[in-house]
């Protein structure tokens, strides 16, 4: 897993705040076709573990904090995402965690693909075999 996954997002400030823009196949490395937010995720609870054959994800804490950790198959690394100009890359066929979340977290993913559960592995002997198969 390399560090080029987390990007620094620019931020548009002037004297009233901060604005940070985001568009399909610019910042974004794909072409966005849907976009949902997790929050008020329960203390010690960690969501996703799980991959997916093709949708590609760039996820933004837009507010609060939480951790991931991705997964090719053969080496893990955890990312922190700590701030709203943060963003992190998961490719299709990688094996994503996320977890310590703060309270007030709002996690905001965008994603390549529609929702389509068929697009899902959430066991993780499964997620090693097809990576295995070259999937
Ligand atoms: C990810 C993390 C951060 C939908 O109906 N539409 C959707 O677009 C999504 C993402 C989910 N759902 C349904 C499917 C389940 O019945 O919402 C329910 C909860 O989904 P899931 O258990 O996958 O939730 P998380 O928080 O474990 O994972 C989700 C995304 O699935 C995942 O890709 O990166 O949020």
């Amino acid at each position: 897993m390399n560090d080029s996954l987390l990007k620094n997002l620019k931020i548009i400030g002037d004297s009233r705040g901060q604005l940070v823009a985001l568009e399909s196949n610019i910042e974004i490395p794909f072409d966005i076709k849907r976009v949902f937010y997790i929050y008020g995720t329960k203390e010690g609870i960690n969501r996703g573990k799980h991959s997916h054959y093709t949708t590609k994800q760039f996820l933004v804490s837009v507010k609060g904090y939480c951790k991931i950790t991705l997964d090719n198959g053969e080496t893990k690394k955890t990312y922190d995402l700590n701030e709203p100009n943060l963003g992190l890359f998961q490719d299709k066929m990688i094996w994503g965690e996320m977890h310590d979340f703060s309270e007030d977290c709002v996690l905001m993913v965008l994603a390549s693909e529609f929702y389509d559960e068929k697009d899902y592995i959430r066991e993780y002997k499964k997620f090693i075999e097809e990576v295995k198969n070259g999937k």
